[in-house]
């Protein structure tokens, strides 16, 4: 028997970008709920929240100030009940982000720490420097230091990710106790459950010194740690089982073992994981070192996932990565075909499957051709360190081209009129100038786009058993095919797909055909471009 979020389909919504209504540029909840028809009919039964908190937005929500509020930006929470009400109605549940590792350095918590006598001292984590050094050597997600110097208080805090993200001090049992509260706030008003923000690295154990590494020095102080185990057990019996819930962490750097601690039934932890080791495929070491795309690596790697884990969160974007079409697709020629092939795995493999807005209109990267068109917090960082570095500007230039998570933020194409429908005002950030021939207005109308694609297989997926609750099976992956197998109570059906821009011979014997991206009768064992089938075994 499967849970109710393992028979749904996931779509993520990054508010900002999702549809503007009173035209200042920046979508809003109203817009999301003028869209729910929209997702109805895509056939999406949940939708999961980029942050619509209060929030400085230095980095666009992952920096809350106030856990219990609405971003004026996005509405108010008059809104935000009315969007539970109207998505209710519609049978699609609603799932918050949560980002409880770090809040913003203007959250009232942190502006109290500020003073070393406070109560909320302890909330975050101070400590002196070593003379006129940072507390230890770790380097930061956003690259660079971790440490910031408070002058007034004479002491660092410590932030992972932006300096305007201090981290919380989870050895403190009244911060764990602020987040419970937060939870059933949320849990109270009848949203579905979490998707938790770099929720494997809150417990820091220590703070001496790591062993230093190209990337994040100090990591094996607070990747996956016990005290993280706990508190992620705590909630689970203090809060979320007395809700109709789920959670899904993003997880990062774990391997097949830490995500089995983390989703182990009787530990119960977490209900699923995002794993990143397939999106790391196309990159050495970190991700501003862009590697060639292989589709076998791809592939081995998802099959390496799926036959580990229980249960997968599948995904091929989200709001930090580049658009999947651009990136292991072919975003020219083939940009139809190839868009599809990757709706048609994304839906058959074995897991949730989450999409991401404007994925099932095959959006593609962000056509920015100078860095200030660029809003994201960490591409500037990035960018400024590579300068430093001396790295020559055509090679900073395509490090942040090919890798810049507003790649994946530019504005949802909504039809060909001014700013893609988005909006009436100035755009946040800028509309991809593709959208005359890339919007969901002409998809719909065309029963052969991507994104009608995207809406079959969802029904597929729906109506399908072997799809939803069926076994996995790797039956073969080389340099540009991968063919694998589910199945269920002796039947099975088999999913073919082909990465590359030739024809390749891929027989198989009784094979019936049931979908293709391709116009064709039946399954005749060859594979044109970036074909996807899915064929029933006799
Ligand atoms: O963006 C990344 C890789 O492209 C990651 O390193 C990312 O920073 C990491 O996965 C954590 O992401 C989450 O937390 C961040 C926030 O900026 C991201 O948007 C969020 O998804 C800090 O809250
Ligand atoms: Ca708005």
């Amino acid at each position: 028997m499967l849970e109710w979020w393992q028979e749904r389909v996931v779509y993520q919504i990054y508010p900002r970008s999702f549809q503007d209504t009173n035209g200042d540029g920046i979508g809003d909840l109203q817009g999301i709920i003028s869209r729910l028809d929209n997702l109805k009919d895509l056939g999406v039964g949940i939708i999961w929240l980029s942050p619509v908190y209060p929030s400085p937005n230095v980095d666009f929500g992952y920096d809350i100030s106030d856990y219990q509020g609405i971003h004026p930006e996005l509405g108010t929470m008059e809104d935000m009940d009315q969007l539970l009400a109207e998505a209710k109605k519609r049978d699609i549940r609603i799932v918050m982000d949560f980002v409880i590792n770090h809040t913003s350095d203007q959250h009232p918590w942190f502006l109290q720490s500020q003073d070393r006598n406070s109560p909320y001292r302890d909330y975050y984590i101070w400590k002196s420097g070593r003379g006129r050094k940072p507390p230890n050597n770790w380097t930061g997600f956003f690259g660079g230091g971790t440490w910031e110097f408070h002058e007034q208080s004479g002491q660092y805090y410590l932030h992972l990710f932006a300096k305007n993200q201090p981290d919380l001090n989870y050895r403190n049992p009244r911060v764990l106790q602020e987040v419970k509260e937060i939870m059933r706030f949320w849990l109270r008003k009848g949203v579905a459950g979490f998707r938790c923000d770099v929720i494997n690295i809150l417990y820091k154990s220590s703070l001496a010194d790591g062993r230093r590494a190209l990337i994040l020095t100090g990591s094996e102080h607070y990747l996956s740690q016990e005290g993280t185990h706990e508190i992620l057990r705590t909630l689970r019996r203090e809060v979320l089982d007395h809700y109709d819930c789920f959670t899904v962490g993003e997880t990062v750097f774990v391997t097949p073992q830490t995500a089995l601690d983390l989703m182990a039934p009787e530990r119960k932890e977490l209900d699923m994981i995002f794993s990143f080791a397939h999106m790391e495929t196309d990159q050495y070491i970190v991700k501003w070192f862009k590697r060639k795309f292989h589709a076998g690596r791809f592939a081995k790697t998802i099959s390496h996932w799926q036959n580990v884990l229980p249960w997968n969160a599948n995904y091929f974007e989200n709001h930090d990565q580049p658009r999947s079409v651009s990136r292991f697709g072919d975003d020219g020629v083939y940009w139809d075909k190839s868009a599809k092939l990757l709706c048609i795995m994304l839906l058959s493999l074995r897991g949730t499957p989450f999409i991401y807005q404007g994925q099932e209109i095959g959006m593609t990267n962000f056509d920015f051709t100078s860095m200030d068109q660029l809003a994201d917090v960490e591409s500037h960082n990035i960018y400024g360190i590579a300068k430093r570095l001396g790295f020559p500007p055509a090679l900073r230039w395509r490090m942040i081209k090919a890798t810049s998570r507003d790649n994946a933020r530019t504005p949802l194409q909504w039809n060909s009129g001014p700013n893609a429908g988005f909006t009436t005002g100035r755009p946040w950030l800028g509309v991809n100038k593709n959208y005359e021939k890339i919007n969901m207005e002409a998809q719909i109308s065309d029963p052969t786009s991507i994104r009608s694609m995207y809406k079959k297989m969802i029904a597929l997926r729906q109506t399908n058993d072997i799809l939803k609750a069926g076994s996995f099976e790797t039956l073969k992956i080389s340099k540009d095919l991968f063919i694998y197998r589910r199945s269920l109570d002796g039947a099975s059906l088999v999913i073919l797909l082909n990465f590359s821009l030739t024809e390749k011979r891929a027989p198989w014997e009784g094979a019936v055909l049931l979908l293709s991206n391709y116009e064709r009768q039946g399954y005749d064992g060859r594979l044109r471009p970036y074909e996807a089938v899915i064929v029933k075994e006799a």
